[in-house]
């Protein structure tokens, strides 16, 4: 396909909002034609000032709109199953937030039914991946230049958490990310999961145990830990450090201006994941155009989506049972090979 992209955007929070501006100020290949939300005030609003996009409350709606191409979900996870099978059934060009589903048992469901299309339709909105620091850790440990890639040490802290987030969520919404980052990282399937609860936080929301000490083993036996940390108070960091047989690299400090003045020195700490991974979400949905109009996929596909949903089940009950959880995955079927 080398036409433009006329995306229909499901979903105009937080990252929909955020996606569509991006969509319509800043990636090349590609225009807003839908906005769908169930608060069709808020559908409305987001597609002000877009000449040509329409506002609709039903995603089934913007799916069998003639004038719609692609489509970006960016419902909350646990509507995206309906969304991806309806999508999938049309053959339309999809990038879906993460996570792809909320459960290995209806995630698989979508890999089978990407799997008898016969083709790679489904891009996962793992942003971490097109972070540049991300990328250049990834291409070092690729490298070997370093020696064997030994242990990972990722600190993921928001400064709060919206009302609704469940203590299931420090898992399955946040940890997923570092999930996904282990996978792209050593490239290995993740084997084991266990959650250590310590001292929690008299700022954790009412229902979760605030921090986490998440505990996590791969295929060959690389060790990697997350601090998950949601309440965190000070602002949002997500840093990592990768012990080598030969060097040690971090990434993820805040390198913004470092000011001295009036008796002080320092400076200021980034408030959210959307400043944080700003430019990742650009070249992430650039990616997904560019790859689209080629006929390709351009970033993490539905087995990402899939592994990363076995490995939150097992984090999900190695946070109730406090034991190591084996990551039960089936095998790969050959469109991901
Ligand atoms: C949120 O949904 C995200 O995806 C952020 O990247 C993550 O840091 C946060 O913990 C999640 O709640």
């Amino acid at each position: 396909m080398t036409e433009i992209l006329r995306v229909a955007v499901i979903g105009a929070g937080r990252m929909g909002a955020d996606h569509i501006q991006r969509l319509h100020t800043r990636i090349h290949g590609a225009e807003v034609a839908a906005v769908v939300d169930v608060d069709f005030a808020r559908a409305q609003a987001a597609v002000a000032g877009i000449p040509g996009a329409v506002a609709l409350s039903d995603a089934e709606d913007a799916l069998t709109n003639g004038d719609v191409n692609a489509v970006l979900i960016a419902t909350p996870g646990f509507l995206h199953e309906e969304i991806l099978h309806s999508a999938l059934a049309k053959g339309l060009p999809i990038l879906c937030e993460k996570p792809m589903t909320p459960d290995a048992a209806s995630a698989w469901r979508i890999v089978e039914a990407e799997s008898a299309l016969g083709k790679l339709c489904i891009q996962v909105g793992f942003m971490r991946r097109f972070d540049a620091e991300y990328a250049a850790l990834g291409a070092v440990i690729r490298s070997g230049e370093l020696g064997e890639l030994l242990m990972l040490h990722h600190q993921h802290r928001n400064p709060d958490t919206p009302p609704g987030f469940t203590n299931d969520m420090l898992i399955n919404d946040s940890v997923v990310h570092e999930f996904d980052a282990i996978r792209f990282f050593t490239g290995e399937e993740i084997t084991s999961v266990q959650v250590r609860m310590g001292k929690a936080s008299r700022h954790s929301a009412n229902g979760q145990h605030d921090p986490q000490h998440v505990l996590i083993e791969t295929e060959s036996g690389i060790l990697a830990d997350v601090e998950i940390f949601v309440n965190a108070q000070f602002g949002y960091e997500v840093a990592a450090q990768a012990t080598f047989e030969e060097g040690i690299v971090s990434i993820g400090a805040d390198t913004g201006l470092h000011t001295r003045t009036a008796g002080r020195w320092g400076g200021t700490v980034t408030p959210g994941f959307v400043e944080r991974f700003a430019q990742a979400y650009d070249i992430e949905v650039q990616a997904w155009v560019d790859a689209t109009r080629r006929g390709e996929l351009g970033g993490p596909s539905a087995w990402d989506g899939y592994a990363t949903a076995a490995c939150c089940e097992a984090g999900v009950e190695a946070q109730k049972n406090g034991q190591k959880v084996a990551v039960q995955l089936a095998k790969r079927p050959a469109l991901y090979c």
